[in-house]
């Protein structure tokens, strides 16, 4: 749906048509948004929070008018719980460091499970390294489906935090985030969700979720990269000390002491990317005009439609076969090296992602070195995935 929006795909990769699968990685963007990003520099452009000149009145009125948008679009209590970051992977650094020296102490234990992306194990290895955390692996089967009842037996009196992913970037599980919200506080302990997966492809609602943290990616939902978002409970986001300090965090600063800013200013040092807020909120308001539901059912339709097409060729091996799967799909072809397989498709036009995907551990899980994946956004069709079926019977012919 909705392909004219996105000038890019309409240029040719090697010749061919661009087939453009490679969407956890990041989505392209709708001409709004670049328009956004211009139109702002064109018009607007001053730094924020700090002139009393109009241009950066204005420029901070987008601004903060980004992070009310971002409440509403996950249903947050307050603009005040939204943390502007450069990403995920900044997000989920910050909740190491900030949550981690107010609520971890030695022996303090942290779950996470077999399907993480890197950015939500190493930060958190980085912090058993200072501290003398204790991190525990919640299992999955070989379907990829998450063992709930493993996730419960890792729970002691120890544990903190149970630190999952929304949705998998490699197998596509959509992991059920309210249970194990319930599950993790009958524990004493938070929960925090690596949305980096579903933000983009579902309706998310933290208060529904009744998840303590969550943390995504603007670029991977039609926005622009560099800016991201930590949503965090406002009671244990006041608790928690800054991350990195610096301009706009501070209330004052002498030389003997400093005292910070309310949230969420506390969290942000240093001038934001405020074009890039802006342009967020752009693609959020996209979005929302097309309808979250509405972008989940299509982009639904196309991942049935993948695996059944996929899983009907010789020789696929397709990892991944949850009942709640969104988005992506996984495959190795027999006797194949997922490179060659990405290399060969990519002359095609099709781009795909291969490799560990930034999941090693989960990699190991299924004794493979890497994978071939295919992710999905709003503006793919049945046509691509037939192009990629066809360029895998290509691919096979040539071994
Ligand atoms: N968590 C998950 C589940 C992800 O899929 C990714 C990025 C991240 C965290 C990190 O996001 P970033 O925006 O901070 O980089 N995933 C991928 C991917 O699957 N291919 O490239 C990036």
């Amino acid at each position: 749906m909705n392909r004219q929006d996105f000038p890019i795909l309409e240029r040719l990769v090697h010749g061919h048509p661009l087939v453009y699968l490679d969407n956890a990685a990041t989505t392209q963007k709708p001409q709004c948004v670049i328009d956004a990003i211009s139109e702002e520099y064109v018009s607007v452009n001053a730094n924020v929070h700090r002139g009393v000149h109009y241009l950066s009145q204005q420029a901070t009125e987008f601004h903060e008018s980004a992070r009310h948008s971002v409440c509403r679009f996950i249903n947050a209590h307050s603009p005040q719980e939204i943390v502007f970051t450069r990403g995920t992977t900044e997000s989920l650094n910050l909740m190491a460091f900030s949550y981690g020296e107010r609520f971890l102490s030695e022996g303090d234990e942290v779950i996470l499970t077999q399907m993480e992306h890197h950015s939500n194990i190493v930060p958190w290895q980085m912090l058993r390294d200072r501290k003398g955390v204790v991190l525990r692996i919640a299992p999955i089967d070989e379907r990829g489906t998450l063992k709930i009842e493993e996730v419960e037996k890792l729970f002691t009196p120890r544990t903190r935090l149970l630190s999952i992913c929304h949705v998998s970037n490699v197998l596509g599980t959509v992991n059920p985030i309210r249970q194990l919200a319930d599950m993790a506080h009958a524990h004493g302990a938070h929960l925090l969700v690596d949305a980096a997966q579903s933000v983009p492809h579902f309706p998310v609602d933290v208060q529904a979720l009744d998840c303590d943290f969550l943390a995504f990616s603007g670029h991977k939902m039609y926005g622009p990269t560099g800016v991201g978002v930590l949503y965090g409970r406002e009671s244990l986001l006041d608790a928690m000390p800054p991350y990195q300090g610096g301009g706009e965090m501070i209330a004052r600063v002498t030389f003997e002491k400093t005292t910070y800013e309310r949230l969420p200013f506390k969290f942000e040092a240093g001038t934001p990317d405020y074009v890039g807020t802006h342009a967020l909120a752009v693609g959020i308001d996209y979005m929302k005009a097309i309808g979250m539901t509405r972008i989940h059912e299509y982009e639904k339709s196309l991942t049935d439609y993948a695996m059944q097409r996929l899983a009907d060729l010789p020789g696929v091996i397709l990892y991944g076969r949850t009942d709640d799967k969104d988005a992506v799909v996984s495959f190795n072809l027999a006797g194949i090296h997922h490179l060659d397989v990405g290399t060969l498709l990519d002359q095609l036009g099709i781009a795909i992602r291969t490799g560990h995907h930034c999941a090693q551990p989960l990699m190991e899980r299924y004794g493979v070195e890497g994978m071939c994946r295919a992710s999905f956004a709003l503006y793919n069709t049945r046509e691509e995935i037939d192009a990629l079926a066809d360029g895998i019977l290509r691919v096979q012919r040539m071994f």
